[in-house]
């Protein structure tokens, strides 16, 4: 299979100056003409006189340069594209292809989904609609003019401002858009259906007035509210922050409910997956709504990040996702509860990025060769990369950073640049030396930090020592340390935070949390404090590493009670727990029995006890840690002592503290009575609610289940009536029965509620959960065609249910791996993206791992398996 590799990299011999896209819609068979003026790129060292255009599944219909038809001789046509023969430095070049949008399953370039036309072309996507350099470094302007049946497609979108609409005859109508903004062919987008609008407006700070719509689908009206209200805040807040202004007069979304990922920022017209766009209460759960605003606001903020400056080539993704992601996390972490945002991104660092960087998958930031590039938009690339620009945010400060990115747009507004011009302009902005920092886009893998401590009673010093190491990660076995920021506090006795100074220290200007440059192997580090401390280390996790120090239980409840940083108070209870279930396990491998350790029960007593200071913390510092946060705590995976422990956990604590759980979720009830609202108490309160409800199950008492089911009835919002059934997918009787066919009846006609029945059944834990997988396959509403249906039922079953995944039986990879064949005939992406749930295959037991290497070995000896399965499988094997 072909490689690309970044040191391969040259500029396009041809650039494309401006394009001009007629469409003539039709399911069937689309017309595109293209007309676009091409010129020798002066950068281009490569003088050959062959143009290549890059063109899949494309039906060519005619050719011209300059207005003369090419002669046969003159050209040639793979599967791949399309090469023109001795063609001059400057030219015209009219193109007419033959595109089915009917049949595309793959969901890239033009296709169809619910009854409209709609476009996806990052990263590669524009080659199934034109023959075109579609690389992000040919950057023109477009121009598009559509033509469709006026009656079945009265609303035709394209990026950027509308220049004409008429009526044509025989019932089709022609609009035309024009882009004055040069993009790259990634960000082309278009639009085609009956659909309808929601609107809003937005002044920006230099007085321009843009028209906000949200479009949706006619029965969906009034559920784009929520998005577009994000989005104003979302522009607010670039301009306030940034002072990052929109430059279109127009900003559109749009949502469709056939989409491989959750949104698209093309300029001016933003295709959404409607999962992240339609919102109401009886639909939406609290973490919906949350999620809709984050993705809004992500694509928005792309239009600086992303569109305005662009990537040179796809090595250098993280630099508009990382950096992207970056800001919508903090453009979160101001709306919201500041250091639940940052659980929340921790968490899923932790439990999805780590696993990545710790297995065959892993790869750096700027990755260094690729197969197929959809396989790179992953956690590494955005999570870790937001996390490197975070540091970089820290290490310089808000002012100067933001200094830096203003001299990123003004070196580099309108064109396509690399990561290494991005961190250019933050270390001349900020006059820093940033070699060493690099570093952390080249390196793969989670660097772990061993810190030990040491108080000298006679001298007062605190010694901290530091050690950084990284294990070796696929084509990097010797690794150099790296720059890393370690945030820490000291507390004293009594929980009180004590000046962090080092010894050598002139002046008493110490504050309570310093940042320690990490830079070597190993070093040490000494304070000056009064008495022993206890160190609150890598506070706000100030760097994506894993940090261990050997906390006694009593250390770590302390922190989880007096640590002035919420965050860390979180983690501490979390790495408490971790430590309780790890130990739980290795007993069970000694053949012991299970016991709950009582510091356990004492620490959550406390953290319900003063639960009602911040609801929503003390809600995630009673959630357990997720299975798949602790199968990636050991190298070797016992997935059934984990498991098992956990539940076993799970029902202990629910023994041991019934009366608390049931009068904090009381507390709950009685403070969210006056109705559902949204603010960050509200949303708390009712994710404290659900934790208590979730600990009574577990321990069920007599008439808890009819209880249960009274309480779905009388549930006034999605996020609870989830909740609820969430418990009931895990029991077998008559209210679980019907709880889940009344449910059915109100989400049958709404695809993302109908999502959430079949995800929650396929995440149940349940000894015969993969025959209750087969049944929902079959059931007449899965569709293998639709990728939130798919990842609803395959990959929450795969990637969330680690009992029933990894069976003993092997049924569960069986399974999977089947439908990882069947999806990749239609979708590859989706497929790729499912069989990397074999990736970890080595860390199991023996049985497990040969039956999960079966399953890879099976797709890997199918003959036409598409790239990117090819590539997943192949990189999971090696
Ligand atoms: N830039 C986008 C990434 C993307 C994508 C989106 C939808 C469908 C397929 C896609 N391939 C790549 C999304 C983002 O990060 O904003
Ligand atoms: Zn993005």
């Amino acid at each position: 299979c072909q490689v690309v590799r970044l040191e391969d990299y040259a500029p396009s011999e041809f650039l494309v100056e401006k394009v001009h896209l007629t469409f003539e819609l039709a399911e069937r068979d689309t017309v595109v003409k293209t007309l676009m003026s091409l010129r020798r790129n002066p950068r281009s060292t490569n003088r050959e006189q062959t143009l290549f255009l890059d063109g899949i599944d494309l039906k060519l219909r005619s050719l011209h340069i300059d207005g003369t038809p090419v002669a046969d001789r003159d050209y040639r046509l793979d599967e791949s594209g399309l090469y023109l023969f001795g063609v001059p430095d400057v030219f015209e070049l009219q193109t007419e292809v033959i595109i089915q949008p009917q049949d595309n399953t793959v969901l890239e370039g033009l296709y169809c989904s619910g009854g409209m036309f709609c476009t996806q072309c990052e990263a590669e996507g524009f080659r199934r609609i034109t023959f075109f350099p579609d690389r992000p470094d040919v950057m023109a302007t477009y121009t598009t003019s559509i033509v469709a049946d006026k009656k079945r497609y009265p609303v035709l979108l394209s990026n950027g401002n509308l220049l004409s609409s008429e009526d044509l005859p025989d019932g089709l109508h022609r609009v035309t858009w024009h882009d004055p903004f040069p993009k790259p062919s990634y960000l082309f987008a278009l639009v085609a259906g009956d659909i309808v609008f929601e609107e809003g407006a937005f002044v920006t700070a230099s007085g321009r007035s843009v028209a906000l719509r949200v479009y949706l689908q006619r029965h969906n009206l009034g559920r784009g509210t929520h998005a577009l209200e994000a989005l104003k805040k979302a522009m607010l807040w670039d301009e306030k922050v940034f002072g990052l202004e929109y430059d279109l007069d127009l900003y559109m979304i749009v949502a469709v409910d056939d989409f491989n990922m959750g949104a698209m920022e093309n300029k001016g017209l933003n295709i959404f997956n409607s999962k992240y766009v339609l919102a109401d209460r009886e639909t939406a759960t609290d973490l919906d709504f949350q999620a809709i605003e984050e993705v809004v606001a992500h694509e928005y903020f792309h239009n600086w990040t992303g569109n305005r400056v662009t990537c040179r080539d796809w090595f250098q993704l993280s630099l508009k996702e990382g950096l992207t992601v970056f800001r919508d996390q903090q453009f979160s972490a101001d709306e919201v509860a500041r250091s639940l945002k940052r659980i929340h991104d921790v968490r899923l660092l932790r439990t999805v990025q780590f696993a990545e960087d710790s297995g065959p998958l892993a790869h750096p930031v700027r990755p260094e060769a690729y197969q197929e590039i959809n396989n790179f938009y992953t956690a590494t690339v955005y999570e870790k990369g937001a996390e490197i620009v975070r540091m970089l945010h820290n290490l310089l400060g808000k002012e100067m950073f933001r200094r830096g990115l203003e001299l990123y747009f003004s070196r580099f507004d309108g064109t396509a640049v690399t990561i290494e011009d991005f961190v250019k302009a933050m270390e001349d902005a900020a006059q820093v030396d940033l070699s060493q920092f690099r570093l952390w886009y080249s390196q793969a893998g989670t660097p772990n930090i061993r810190a030990t401590g040491n108080y000298d009673e006679s001298s007062k010093e605190f010694c901290l020592r530091l050690q950084q190491g990284c294990a070796p990660t696929p084509g990097q076995s010797d690794k150099q340390p790296l720059h890393i920021p370690v945030a820490i506090g000291l507390l004293n006795s009594t929980g009180t935070e004590m000046p962090v100074c080092e010894v050598g220290h002139s002046g008493t200007d110490c504050d309570t949390t310093a940042i320690l440059p990490l830079k070597k192997t190993e070093q040490v580090f000494r304070f000056k404090v009064s008495e022993r401390p206890v160190p609150s280390l890598l506070r706000g996790f100030s760097a994506p590493v894993r940090l261990t120090y050997n906390y006694s239980d009593a250390e770590l409840m302390f922190l989880t009670v007096h640590d002035s940083d919420p965050f860390n108070r979180w983690d501490a209870a979390q790495q408490l727990v971790t430590q309780v279930i790890m130990r739980g396990v290795d007993r069970m491998a000694d053949g012991q029995a299970f016991m709950v350790e009582p510091v356990l029960i004492d620490a959550f007593r406390q953290v319900l006890h003063s639960s009602s200071k911040d609801r929503g913390l003390a809600a995630q510092m009673l959630m357990l840690p997720s299975e798949n946060y602790l199968v990636d705590q050991r190298l070797r995976i016992d997935i059934d002592g984990i498991c098992t422990v956990r539940r076993k956990l799970r029902e202990a604590l629910s023994d041991a503290l019934h009366d608390e759980w049931a009068s904090v979720r009381q507390a709950c009830i009685k403070d969210t009575s006056a109705g559902y609202g949204f603010s960050p108490e509200e949303v708390g309160c009712r994710s404290l609610k659900n934790v208590c409800l979730s600990y009574l199950a577990a321990q069920s008492k007599a008439g808890f289940w009819p209880q249960v089911r009274q309480w779905l009835d009388e549930a006034d919002n999605m996020t609870d009536r989830l909740a609820l059934l969430t418990l009931l997918a895990e029991v077998e009787n008559a209210e679980s029965q019907t709880a889940f066919a009344q449910f059915y009846q109100r989400a049958k006609d709404i695809p993302l509620v109908l999502d959430k029945w079949f995800a929650v059944q396929s995440g149940a834990r349940h000894p015969l959960i993969v025959d209750k997988i087969r049944r929902l396959l079959a059931h007449e509403d899965f569709n293998l065609c639709n990728p939130n249906r798919v990842r609803a039922v395959l990959h929450t079953f795969a990637r969330g249910n680690l009992g029933g995944f990894h069976a003993p039986s092997g049924a569960g990879y069986h399974l999977v791996g089947d439908y990882v064949m069947k999806l990749d005939r239609l979708n590859p992406q989706v497929s790729a993206s499912l069989a990397g749930s074999f990736s970890a295959w080595r860390r199991f037991d023996n049985d497990r791992s040969a039956l999960m290497k079966e399953q890879l070995n099976k797709m890997f000896s199918t003959e036409g398996i598409s790239r990117d399965l090819r590539e997943i499988v192949q990189r999971s094997l090696q």
